[in-house]
């Protein structure tokens, strides 16, 4: 078994506090200064074990990296960096099949679903970001008991660093040790995977890099399903994810990328759902652009995160591409009625209207959550790679889990939705009638 080093360096008052405490706090972004970085342990199990090592320069060689700190000062984070190369073992987690996973975001929505399910395989999670959203930790699932909850945090760490920050990003790295998986979820710039790669490379690199792309890199086309083989848009937003693939291929990186099409479930933070929800509950008209006939496709988060948990150690998956999504394509005014059969509402009255009618003043609403165009892909690439994976909800059932579980559980049918944008539109169209 492979014994790893950590170092923990001057931050025995950050163990101290954070680990016994089961409320958890992680230092803010914007206090950890440049090229200083923290990991600490989101459970409690191993507190004891890590406390009892924490002052001056400790090696803690234990099942489950418990917390590691890293101090600011330049002698720390040299002597952090060798130790780390000291460290590189063959698997970073041992011989059993487990893993060691690395989850760059990790704090919502899909980082939830995705760091619940590598725990419940068994494997070791840390997961990377600023600490800003939800104190840094994945957020419960919804249903999970508390108990659950916490078992699941026993075995997951947190590396506190910002990923616009290469040198903060690389200490931090260097100081966490090797990883055998890494997911980059939250990567939008070319120069954000960089220092991420780098980091990874200076702990003897990894078993699979798992990027987060979007089917948003395809351009339009006039032949559908989208595909892997359609020619990127270089005018994209997410062009950079692009490159992100050829730069991961161009370091040797044994990358995979996934393109999911909207992404849905509870916990989406995004008023996907909520669009239709908050209007079909209410008995409001649903707002839809040009003739509702556009066609659209959405996954769901679980399904997401279970296609990427298989990817693991699958070899079918090296160097490639897959559009993710669910198995079913649907209209706009499609979607506005499933929404409304989820929530056990009447098909709801839809309104449609010319978009390029209608200017939405700043602070106004977003009018509508789908781009006006067709966009869906083919997943049959996806199923025959990994044909342990195919997604598992349908539409219906899909939003009725984000209804029951999220929509109500949260109380988003209490609040008061800004109307004003669906207020405009109705009046355009009432004066075009
Ligand atoms: N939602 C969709 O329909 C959809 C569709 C296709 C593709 N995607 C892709 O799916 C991916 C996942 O999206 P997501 O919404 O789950 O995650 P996200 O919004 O991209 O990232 C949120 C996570 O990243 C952390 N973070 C943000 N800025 C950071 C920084 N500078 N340094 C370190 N950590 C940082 C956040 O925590 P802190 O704030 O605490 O740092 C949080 O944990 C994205 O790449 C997106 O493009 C989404
Ligand atoms: C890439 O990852 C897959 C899945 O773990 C593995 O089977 C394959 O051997 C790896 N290839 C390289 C070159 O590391
Ligand atoms: C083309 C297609 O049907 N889509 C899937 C996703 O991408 C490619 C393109 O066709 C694969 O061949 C899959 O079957």
């Amino acid at each position: 078994m492979a014994r790893r080093s950590v170092a923990v360096v001057g931050a025995g008052a950050l163990l101290a506090s954070s680990l016994s405490s089961q409320s958890f706090a992680v230092p803010r972004a914007a206090d950890v200064t440049k090229a200083q970085a923290a990991q600490v342990h989101v459970g409690t199990s191993e507190a004891s074990q890590v406390a009892s090592s924490q002052l001056g320069f400790a090696t803690v060689a234990s099942a489950a990296v418990a917390a590691a700190g890293l101090a600011a000062t330049r002698r720390g984070s040299r002597v952090a960096a060798s130790r780390a190369d000291t460290s590189r073992v063959v698997c970073a987690a041992g011989n059993s099949g487990k893993k060691r996973c690395l989850v760059m975001g990790g704090t919502r929505f899909i980082g939830c679903y995705l760091v619940a399910k590598l725990r419940e395989q068994g494997h070791d999670v840390v997961v990377c970001n600023r600490g800003k959203t939800n104190g840094g930790k994945p957020e419960p699932l919804p249903g999970v008991s508390d108990a659950d909850y916490q078992q699941m945090l026993s075995g997951v760490s947190v590396l506190v660093a910002d990923r616009k920050d290469p040198a903060q990003l690389k200490a931090a790295l260097a100081g966490a040790g090797k990883f055998d998986i890494v997911f980059d979820n939250n990567v939008r710039k070319l120069a954000e995977v960089q220092p991420l790669v780098e980091g990874v490379q200076s702990t003897g690199g990894c078993e699979q890099f798992i990027l987060m792309s979007s089917a948003g890199v395809y351009g339009p086309t006039d032949v559908l399903p989208l595909s892997e083989e359609n020619p990127g848009d270089p005018n994209s937003r997410h062009k950079e994810k692009l490159q992100c693939e050829q730069y991961l291929d161009s370091q040797g990186m044994n990358w995979t990328s996934i393109r999911p099409v909207y992404i849905y479930g509870p916990l989406n933070y995004n008023p996907v759902e909520r669009y239709f929800f908050d209007r079909v509950t209410r008995g409001r008209p649903v707002c839809i652009p040009y003739d509702g006939k556009y066609i659209t496709q959405l996954g769901h988060c679980e399904d997401l995160a279970d296609f990427m948990i298989k990817c693991i150690g699958n070899p079918a998956v090296k160097g490639q591409v897959y559009n993710i999504s669910s198995e079913e394509y649907v209209t706009f005014d499609g979607m506005a009625k499933l929404c409304a059969q989820a929530a056990g509402m009447a098909e709801p009255k839809i309104v449609h209207y010319d978009p390029k009618s209608v200017e939405v003043p700043d602070g106004f609403p977003k009018a509508f959550p789908f781009r006006g165009m067709h966009f869906f892909a083919s997943i049959e690439k996806a199923k025959r790679d990994v044909p342990d994976w195919m997604p598992k909800f349908s539409m219906l059932e899909g939003l009725r889990s984000s209804y029951q579980q999220d929509y109500l559980a949260r109380g988003f049918d209490k609040q008061q939705p800004d109307f004003r944008t669906d207020e405009l539109i109705l009046s355009k169209s009432m004066s075009a009638a």
